[in-house]
């Protein structure tokens, strides 16, 4: 085991709430060399918006670890269309895995976020100090406002009770068990679909939401997980942590590389009647770096392995993936 690690995760039982989804597949995945015990409840056995139903599983389960990957997440239009639910739905997760943790002595909690809880202007690239020093971007700041709850909670805890809770914040992620439904999914696997639908339709062109000029930072779900799992063994403070690749691409950009992966050679057509959201949103890895963890898959590389795995299972749409 390496020395920096202050919290070993071999031996203990570990919830990952919200197994099902893209994250918290992939760290179930990922745990599986830790030598720990993975629990897991699908929504049917635990609903995570029941306050009492989270710490009777908490109670009944013991966990001595909760990486906490259950959310209701979805792509800007979704965002855009459901505030409520993003906002409850989100705000009731966040706060009963929280409080139940803390009631049932769970020694360390890692929260996960999302980038969109930054400033629509923040400076790029976007450092953890940026939080709450400007207005959100407007489509999906009731998402974000759960998220910034989410954080919050985990500080609240930490100075009121001591509790070892920490909070993460991936960039746009993308990965096997993604939602590929268009009209509630995230950028990159909707343009995978529309690119293979329109190679096997022989179609001329597909269609881009918004004026395809904003940019984007893409980290892979496995390399996600793999940095939650640094985290949780070797990190321990108030702050949250940015997760990312370094690196982002404009919309139209994104599209061409997914065109030319897919093998679709047709055009490619804006509908900038869709929102854009925010332009630009790259974060700083700094801190994470300088605890010395970095990302490997490119982007080209984690794109070509996402749609291999579609190919393989034949299937684009998994309507529990809406609620990771
Ligand atoms: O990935 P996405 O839905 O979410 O959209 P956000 C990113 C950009 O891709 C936007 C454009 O500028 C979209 O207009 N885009 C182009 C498309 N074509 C498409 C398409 O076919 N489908 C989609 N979905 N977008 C979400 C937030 O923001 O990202 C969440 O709403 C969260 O809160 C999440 O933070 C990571 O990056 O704009």
């Amino acid at each position: 085991m390496p020395s920096d690690v202050i919290f070993p995760l071999a031996g203990k039982r570990i919830w990952v709430a919200g197994h099902r989804g893209m994250v918290g597949s992939a760290i179930v995945r990922r745990l599986a060399t830790e030598d720990c015990k993975i629990l897991t409840a699908s929504r049917a056995e635990l609903d995570l918006k029941d306050p009492a139903a989270v710490r009777a599983f908490v109670g009944d389960q013991k966990p001595e670890a909760i990486f906490m990957a259950a959310a209701k997440v979805g792509g800007i239009l979704a965002n855009d269309t459901y505030p409520a639910d993003f906002l409850y739905d989100n705000l009731m997760i966040a706060a009963n895995v929280t409080e139940a943790a803390y009631r049932g002595g769970v020694a360390k909690m890692l929260f996960l976020g999302s980038s969109c809880i930054y400033p629509k202007e923040a400076p790029q690239p976007i450092r953890e100090s940026a939080l709450l020093t400007g207005p959100l971007e407007p489509t999906n700041e009731w998402y974000a406002i759960a998220k910034i709850a989410g954080i919050k909670l985990a500080q609240a805890y930490r100075k009121q009770h001591g509790c070892d809770f920490i909070s993460a914040m991936p960039t746009n992620l993308y990965g096997p068990g993604d939602n590929f439904d268009l009209n509630t999914s995230h950028v990159l696997p909707a343009l995978i679909r529309k690119a293979h639908e329109a190679k096997i339709a022989g179609a001329d062109h597909i269609t881009i939401w918004g004026t395809g000029t904003p940019r984007r930072e893409f980290l892979h779900a496995d390399e996600c997980a793999d940095a939650c799992v640094f985290l949780m063994q070797r990190y321990s403070d108030a702050e949250h942590i940015n997760i990312g690749s370094g690196d982002d691409i404009e919309i139209t950009e994104l599209a061409r590389l997914i065109c030319e992966l897919v093998g679709f050679t047709g055009d490619i057509h804006c509908d900038p009647t869709k929102p854009d959201g925010t332009i630009r949103k790259l974060m700083s890895g700094n801190r994470l770096q300088s605890m010395g963890w970095t990302p490997t898959t490119t982007l080209r590389d984690g794109i070509q392995h996402v749609y291999e795995e579609l190919r393989r299972s034949q299937t684009f749409i998994d309507p529990d993936n809406i609620l990771r």
